[in-house]
């Protein structure tokens, strides 16, 4: 095309995009994008930040990268979080034949990145991956427990996909685009885990080749894992296995709603053996498994729609009491016609359960905890 027309010069058509998201990360992102400019002489590529609205000064220090060089570009979200969906947006936002995605904080080796280009433009590979566990390659001074968790996720991650890969939690790796865009309606693109979803996403199995790398130590900033990450790591796990039958949030709720039953027993039985009498025991045990169930929806499964402030709060918690009173009177309603109707206690008892907590799921997610 280029020779068509000759505005469009060799320049502004990059054939390698670097993807790299940013959370809080000022001081590496110019010294990444040195690191880049000595190993990527050429200037057949592009860097494509992808910020969620960092508090520590990341956004400024990407503008004015921005304005210096052509080949930086910065693509800011605002009011959103997660590693996996700032690269899908990354890369959706280029039309590089090649993208690879890294992060910013110097962990990854860039030395990797021309023989990653080298190995797809000569079609050896559709992915490239930078490996820590093939042979040559590192975790570098990662904690044994890291390392274990690293594992057993990795050996998790067996359960979705078959494609022959030792660091499926790899978050550095070359992707070809097309290789990217026939997945990309079916990714999951929940949390941090974006290669694993892309590889269990994919309709036929991409061609993958490995490069060992020691993971480097982080110099600035701080790592972003935390508790939650293991949470959004299994509901990968979960929509991957079942998402196309039952909604991932519709198994964390109740999964939160069994917890509920398990705290309420607890206090009914507590209060029961002070001899406090029942109807109070039962009423205690109630307003405290709901309350306990409201502040864990808000933490777990509606995280991403999370009510914060005292009245937002308040105002969730009654309509919490609210809709669960009416799941309450559903599920005793239900289960009291089915069991006149002959069927078994226990039949019926389930049978009251399951409209119970499909009618809490269904109006909580309508009602309280609504998409912002
Ligand atoms: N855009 C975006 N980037 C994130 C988010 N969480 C982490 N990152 C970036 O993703 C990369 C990897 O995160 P990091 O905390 O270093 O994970 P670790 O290497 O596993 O400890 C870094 O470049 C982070 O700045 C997020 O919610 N949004
Ligand atoms: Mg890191």
């Amino acid at each position: 095309m280029a020779a068509e027309d000759p505005s469009i010069s060799a320049v502004s058509a990059p054939m390698l995009s670097i993807i790299v998201p940013t959370f809080n990360e000022v001081d590496n992102v110019s010294l990444l994008l040195e690191k880049l400019k000595a190993v990527l002489p050429v200037q057949n590529w592009e860097v494509v930040f992808v910020d969620d609205d960092s508090t520590d000064g990341t956004k400024e220090a990407l503008h004015r990268l921005c304005r210096k060089y052509p080949y930086v570009r910065s693509l800011e979200r605002i009011g959103r979080r997660g590693l996996s969906s700032a690269v899908v947006e990354g890369i959706l936002s280029t039309s590089a034949p090649f993208v690879a995605v890294m992060d910013a904080d110097l962990q990854h080796d860039e030395r990797l990145l021309p023989h990653m280009l080298e190995d797809l433009q000569s079609d050896k590979a559709d992915l490239m991956v930078g490996s820590r566990y093939l042979e040559g390659g590192s975790t570098g001074e990662w904690e044994a427990s890291r390392v274990r968790i690293s594992r057993v996720a990795t050996w998790l991650s067996g359960f979705i996909t078959s494609v022959e890969c030792t660091d499926t939690m790899s978050g550095f790796f070359m992707i070809r685009r097309s290789t990217f865009d026939a997945a990309v309606r079916q990714l999951s693109g929940q949390g941090f885990k974006i290669l694993l979803d892309i590889l269990a996403s994919s309709p036929t199995p991409p061609r993958v080749k490995e490069l060992p790398y020691t993971f480097g130590i982080r110099q600035h900033g701080e790592s972003k894992l935390d508790a939650l990450v293991t949470l959004e790591y299994i509901n990968l796990i979960l929509d991957k296995l079942v998402g196309r039958w039952i909604p991932v949030r519709f198994i964390i709720f109740s999964a939160v709603g069994g917890l509920g039953v398990v705290v309420h027993m607890a206090i009914l039985t507590t209060a029961h053996v002070l001899g406090e009498p029942f109807l109070l025991s039962q009423s205690l045990a109630t307003i405290v498994a709901m309350t306990f169930n409201f502040f864990l929806n808000n933490a777990l499964t509606y995280r991403d729609k999370q009510l914060k402030g005292t009245w937002p709060l308040l105002k969730g918690l009654l309509s919490f009491f609210a809709v669960c009173s009416l799941g309450a009177v559903a599920n005793v309603g239900i289960a009291n016609v089915l069991f006149q109707r002959s069927f078994t206690w226990w039949l019926s008892a389930i049978a009251g359960i399951i409209v119970g907590v499909v009618w809490n799921f269904a109006a909580t997610s309508i009602f309280i905890w609504r998409r912002r």
